[in-house]
């Protein structure tokens, strides 16, 4: 195993390097590495400091997650640790970068830290359905306080370097990354002699039980469903009320409770899943990137001024096209008030949304996208409209520039067919609210050309997007899957199933809301043919008598001023009403939230195996990814391939073909082998 670990000398000082690109993630050869320097330099009668510092973009970034579920291979990281703190001579962590989960705990072993002024501590363990493993939960408590230490860990949230200066985790903060080693190496020599050595296992930690009480208060509704959060919060209590090493202990104990979990698995599948995704396999990661200096976008809609502000924030220009000045007035205003709330809320400054607004232009001209790299449609969900722009966007675009269609359902290549540059052609399918929403699904048509792929994936990133290719079938990945749940939602509200029913069994399974209350954030007349007369479905009947959803305060539920939704008797009405005008038989009263869960989710997983049956996703973990990002199933079960892996093929099967589904030939043929999604 070669070490990614050396020392050099500089005088008495002994500076320990890692060199484990990308990220000098603890594996194993890198903690091997570790021990050996550090007892080596314990046992050097010249070396009088240690300082511990890494090569590349950061400072260890924590434990190698790709090791995780495999057999372990020594030694433990708390040994290394161990060894660090109980020496007799000082070690300083210098750290840039991003010094996360082992990362820190490493930095929290040595007995001073030293930091650049850009770098952040973080245990962002939780994220990952697990906690600080290696004594981080002892730590940083005795060193921060309990309800800073709740903050880093139960929430994962990382800390500035000038904050952590601020509460103690770090001794010295420097401004340039090039005066990090030597700075360290003179720190080490002016506390070479120093004695008693700082260690953080020697401290105590004062218990909080108001900060404990108060965080669980603020983040309940958080945590819901979740395992890891809560015993990060039980580690720091414990950092509070027993000797470190029993601490250290409950500590051990209660991380390899989540390590062995099914919801750590989870978060750990999405961790990669998500980073699977945006490789293309036929497209090499070193494609050149098309030009995408300013963004033109058509239609000042919610959809386009949402977009729209995708890209004004990190401060590439937009064009913004509306074909009327009212439309068009209203869409920068809507942007602009996006803007100033966000700023309410301390989290941009004023300039920042002058900045903004002031690299966007409106125009009523559609000459004025010729100068636009790359052009979003965002227009009526209607072909005949799409590809009439694309037509005349055909004509005035500049060779090269990149013709997006924002369409949530629409066939891409025949859109592209309205041009004659359909290699140029592509979907960009933003999720809305479109300025928050992080999936973007990349609509790859027929002739989409690589650069315009590897482009298309490399700007989501740029723009902070998780993006997912699709291949060019209805409704994509998310929306196609959506479908099947919503049918099938509808069919059991005509067997007697009442939507907020449903609605509460997709809440408990981990939802952030179930189907109905999703239709009526969405709008319940999205798709209604408008005739009031025409009754062909429980929908026609809310339509027709304007439940058109949140908008009207009437949807499938009623809503107050404040938009909370509670069942509504006008529509237990409707729903009686059209089961007897259908000649329904009476309604089931035994309908389980088990059974509603198997009769919406399973058949959204057999579309999922259809998706990759015809190759319209890439592989199943970006199908998880689309659903986590898009849908925000709970990441805890990783997404519905990586879930009906737990649940088991065999059964999913077995309830589909009880209920009368048609199962897709891939999904039968794994559950019969035994080969899973994941
Ligand atoms: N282990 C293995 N690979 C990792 C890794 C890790 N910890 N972190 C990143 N990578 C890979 C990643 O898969 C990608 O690979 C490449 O590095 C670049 O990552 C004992 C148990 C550090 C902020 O949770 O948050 O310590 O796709 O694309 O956007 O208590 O990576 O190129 O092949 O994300 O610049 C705790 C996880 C682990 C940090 C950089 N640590 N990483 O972001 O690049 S558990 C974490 C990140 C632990 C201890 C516990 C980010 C980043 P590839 P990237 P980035």
């Amino acid at each position: 195993m070669t070490t990614p670990i050396r020392s050099e000398r500089e005088g008495d000082v002994l500076v320990v390097v890692s060199d484990n690109p990308p990220v000098n993630a603890l594996g194993a050869a890198v903690r091997q590495g570790l021990l050996d320097q550090m007892t080596a330099g314990l046992a050097d009668p010249e070396v009088k400091a240690i300082v511990l510092r890494c090569n590349g973009r950061t400072f260890f970034a924590g434990a190698d997650i790709s090791e995780f579920g495999k057999p372990f291979v020594g030694p433990d990281l708390l040994e290394v640790i161990e060894r660090i703190e109980s020496g007799d001579k000082p070690v300083v962590a210098a750290i840039h970068g991003t010094a996360l989960g082992g990362g820190c705990e490493v930095a929290l072993g040595c007995h001073y830290r030293i930091a650049t002024a850009s770098a952040r501590l973080g245990t962002p363990e939780v994220k990952l359905g697990l906690l600080p493993g290696a004594g981080g939960t002892q730590r940083i408590p005795r060193i921060a306080g309990v309800a800073l230490a709740l903050e880093m860990t139960a929430l994962g949230a990382p800390i500035t370097a000038l904050k952590a200066l601020a509460v103690g985790l770090v001794d010295r903060v420097v401004e340039s990354e090039d005066s990090l080693v030597t700075e360290a190496v003179a720190f080490a020599r002016e506390v070479a002699d120093r004695r008693p050595l700082p260690r953080a296992s020697e401290k105590t930690a004062a218990p909080d039980p108001e900060a404990v009480a108060a965080f669980r208060k603020a983040n309940a509704r958080r945590f819901r469903g979740f395992e890891a959060p809560e015993a990060n919060i039980a580690c720091v209590e414990a950092a509070t009320d027993r000797p470190f090493n029993e601490g250290a202990a409950f500590e051990r104990q209660s991380f390899m409770t989540l390590m062995n979990g099914v919801q750590s698995a989870a978060q750990r599948h999405i961790f990669f899943a998500e980073r699977q995704a945006a490789r293309i396999d036929d497209v090499p990661a070193d494609t050149p990137r098309r030009a995408t200096g300013r963004v033109g976008i058509i239609g000042a809609g919610t959809m386009g001024g949402g977009i729209a502000m995708n890209f004004l924030s990190i401060g590439i220009p937009v064009t913004l096209l509306d074909m009327q000045q009212g439309a068009l007035d209203r869409g920068v205003g809507v942007v602009r008030k996006n803007y100033e709330a966000t700023a309410s809320k301390g989290r941009l400054t004023t300039a920042q949304v002058e900045a903004a607004m002031g690299i966007l232009t409106p125009t009523l001209d559609f000459a004025a996208l010729a100068d636009c790299d790359l052009v979003i449609e965002a227009v009526y969900e209607e072909m005949s409209i799409k590809k009439d722009i694309f037509a005349r966007l055909d004509a005035v675009a500049r060779p090269g520039a990149i013709l997006a269609s924002n369409t949530s359902y629409l066939n891409i290549d025949e859109i592209a067919s309205a041009t004659a540059r359909p290699q140029d052609v592509v979907g960009l399918h933003f999720f809305s609210p479109a300025n928050a929403m992080k999936l973007l699904e990349v609509v790859r048509g027929a002739a989409t050309a690589r650069d315009v792929l590897a482009t298309a994936m490399a700007l989501a990133k740029t723009i902070g997007k998780v993006a997912v290719v699709s291949g060019v079938c209805y409704g994509f990945i998310g929306n196609r899957m959506l479908a099947p749940r919503h049918i099938n939602a509808m069919k059991l509200v005509l067997e007697g199933a009442t939507p907020d029913q449903i609605d509460r069994a997709h809440v408990a399974f981990g939802m952030p809301m179930g189907p109905f209350q999703m239709e009526d954030l969405a709008g319940v007349d999205i798709g209604w043919h408008r005739d009031p007369t025409r009754i062909e479905s429980v929908r026609d009947a809310l339509n027709a008598e304007g439940r058109w959803g949140q908008k009207k305060q009437a949807g499938f539920y009623d809503y107050d001023d404040r938009r909370n939704p509670t069942p509504s008797p006008r529509v237990a009405e409707i729903i009686a009403d059209f089961r007897k005008a259908s000649g329904l038989a009476e309604p089931r009263t035994d309908i389980t939230d088990q059974e509603i869960i198997e009769r919406t989710l399973y058949p959204l997983v057999n579309e999922g195996a259809l998706i990759l049956e015809e190759g319209m996703a890439q592989r199943p973990s970006d199908i998880d990814v689309v659903w986590i990002y898009g849908y925000g199933w709970p990441v805890y079960r990783g997404g519905p391939m990586f879930w009906a892996d737990t649940v088991g093929l065999d059964k999913i099967v077995a309830s589909l073909d009880r209920n009368g589904f048609e199962v897709a030939s891939s999904l039968r043929a794994r559950a019969e082998s035994g080969q899973g999604f994941s």
